[in-house]
């Protein structure tokens, strides 16, 4: 390798150590940078003194450049506070962000003082382009690129989505020891994460893929996958697979190979899914899916309202939802659905619509499992181009009929308010008593149907939560679950929405 320069790459702190997977964007990055550069992977999941850590490595060598990961939600703050060490510690290294913060809010990303650069999209290319350029500061022609010029932020044009992911396996030893992010979960004891395709070819108006890859899928080549599972299989020593694909399942006739090397690899697996792509598959196809044990499909399912489905460009129906728990539930796959709550417009009857559909789903298949979600559009400046203009002429207002200012910096992402929408926890049109009713819908299904995801606790104490929430259930009874809020203090039963994903 001739690894003329040095770039630190660095996963500020998002989950606790028992949550941690694979940080695959940085092990991406790494390798596709492998000709190009040595990097050194700081990941603030697993090292508790990850700042500590950042402030060492500066210390005791030079790095050409700086690069951060940073999701919206709680990661924002760590990125922050890391991104201001490193200006401390060595205030001539430029420091770059990328992934979906900077992708969806790059304005906001780079006003403040200790972000130099934003990677909008994909960053294999546009990072290994950024470092060749720095030295002259050549930068007008890196596609995906925003930089600061004087006072003024420039946004180079985008980048075309493709798939820039190198052939080779990831560097996995930059991790120190990989079998460490290998996990306990309802798949196996030592669960790893895997990203095969890359982007969605959909483009809703809710989700930060769409924005992300403009639309666009791409299938790995089977061999490749192939080589990769019996890696993580073989060498690691994993017993089941976790796949962080936007979207898993696209067209058949493309996935029948990839199924056949899941079949192969035989360990049980989770994903992504869209209902109308599991509809469509062939019986043949089924029974593919049924011997390559795939366990569980996420499925977005959103909401009732088709009207609604329409205009998110979801591109699925109601019937579909209910269909596909059918279709899942004979196939031995369970379902775990999410759905989109509280909507700006007729917030409570949309709201009580949802609860009453996620009744019918679980009397069709009582197996599945339901995530809630607050519905909590992106805003119009993070929308793709194409759907920018029609979000942006409704304007969204608070629950006192303000309109809705979004963030303009990082500090002001970091708000409790703006960190509850970006993890779609709350919305700002949300009145204290839906707010409310949404919470104790939530406590009485989660009671009633204990999710199969949780692994610690032991199956008795699942069974007197169930007890003790069904007749709430049955009499619709959600107000005020006081009894359910306690025991399940107690219990600390884990919720879908944080292991999966
Ligand atoms: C793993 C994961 C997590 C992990 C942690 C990840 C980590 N950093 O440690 C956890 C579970 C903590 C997590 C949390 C959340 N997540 Co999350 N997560 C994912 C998931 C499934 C995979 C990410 C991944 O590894 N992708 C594979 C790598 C290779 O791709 P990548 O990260 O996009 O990286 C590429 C580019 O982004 C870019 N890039 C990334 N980083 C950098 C850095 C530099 C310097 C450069 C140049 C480029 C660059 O280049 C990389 C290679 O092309 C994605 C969905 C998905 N499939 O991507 C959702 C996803 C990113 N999460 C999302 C969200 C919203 C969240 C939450 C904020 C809320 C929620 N409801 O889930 C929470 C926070 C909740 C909480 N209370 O903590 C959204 C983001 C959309 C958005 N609007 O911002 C996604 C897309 C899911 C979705 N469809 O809604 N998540
Ligand atoms: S199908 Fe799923 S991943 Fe694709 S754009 Fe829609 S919500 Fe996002």
């Amino acid at each position: 390798m001739t690894a003329e320069r040095r770039v630190l790459l660095i996963n500020p702190q998002i989950t606790s150590r028992r949550h941690a997977r694979f940080p695959l964007s940085l092990l991406t990055l790494a390798g596709a940078l492998e000709q190009k550069a040595a990097c050194k992977v700081v990941d603030g999941n697993v090292d508790g003194a990850y700042l500590s850590t950042v402030e060492r490595a500066l210390a005791t060598e030079h790095y050409d450049a700086v690069g951060m990961t940073v999701m919206g939600g709680p990661q924002v703050q760590s990125a922050i506070d890391c991104s201001k060490m490193v200006r401390r510690a060595a205030p001539a290294t430029p420091v770059i962000w990328g992934g979906y913060f900077p992708t969806l809010y790059t304005d906001a990303a780079l006003n403040a003082p200790y972000v130099d650069y934003a990677i909008r999209g994909g960053g294999e290319i546009g990072l290994a382009e950024l470092l060749d350029a720095l030295p002259k500061r050549e930068l007008a022609g890196i596609a995906g690129l925003s930089w600061k010029q004087g006072d003024a932020v420039v946004h180079n044009a985008d980048r075309k989505s493709r798939d820039d992911r190198p052939d080779t396996p990831l560097p996995y030893d930059l991790l120190g020891d990989p079998r460490a992010y290998l996990a306990r979960t309802f798949l196996g004891n030592r669960t790893a994460v895997h990203q095969a395709a890359l982007g969605c070819r959909f483009r809703c108006t809710f989700c930060g893929v769409a924005a992300m890859f403009s639309g666009a899928t791409f299938l790995p080549p089977a061999e490749r996958l192939e080589r990769d599972l019996t890696f993580l299989k073989e060498s690691l020593g994993a017993d089941s697979l976790q796949f962080f694909d936007h979207n898993f399942f696209d067209r058949e006739e493309a996935m029948i190979p990839l199924l056949e090397v899941l079949a192969r690899i035989g360990l049980p697996w989770w994903c992504y899914a869209r209902a109308d792509a599991l509809l469509g598959l062939s019986e043949a196809t089924w029974s593919l899916v049924r011997k390559s044990r795939l366990k569980m499909a996420y499925i977005g399912a959103e909401s009732p309202n088709d009207a609604l489905l329409a205009d998110i460009r979801k591109g699925t129906h109601s019937n579909q939802t209910l269909e596909v728990a059918e279709l899942c539930r004979k196939h031995g796959v369970v379902p775990e659905m999410s759905f989109m709550v509280g909507p700006p417009d007729d917030t409570e009857a949309e709201t009580e619509r949802t609860f009453e559909f996620i009744r019918q789903v679980k009397k069709v298949n009582p197996d599945s499992e339901i995530i809630i979600y607050i519905y909590t559009p992106l805003p119009p400046d993070a929308l793709p181009k194409s759907a920018r203009v029609r979000a942006g002429a409704r304007r969204l207002q608070d629950v006192n009929g303000n309109a809705i200012q979004y963030p303009t910096t990082p500090e002001e992402w970091t708000q409790r308010q703006w960190v509850d929408y970006a993890c779609h926890a709350d919305a700002p049109w949300l009145t204290d008593r839906v707010r409310e009713r949404i919470r104790n819908f939530t406590t009485v299904l989660g009671c009633r149907f204990p999710t199969a995801q949780d692994v610690r606790n032991p199956p008795w104490t699942k069974a007197a939560l169930k007890a003790m929430a069904s007749w709430r259930y049955r009499f619709r009874r959600y107000d005020r679950p006081w009894e359910l809020n306690l025991s399940r203090r107690l219990v600390r039963l884990a919720r879908p929405q944080l292991t999966s994903l």
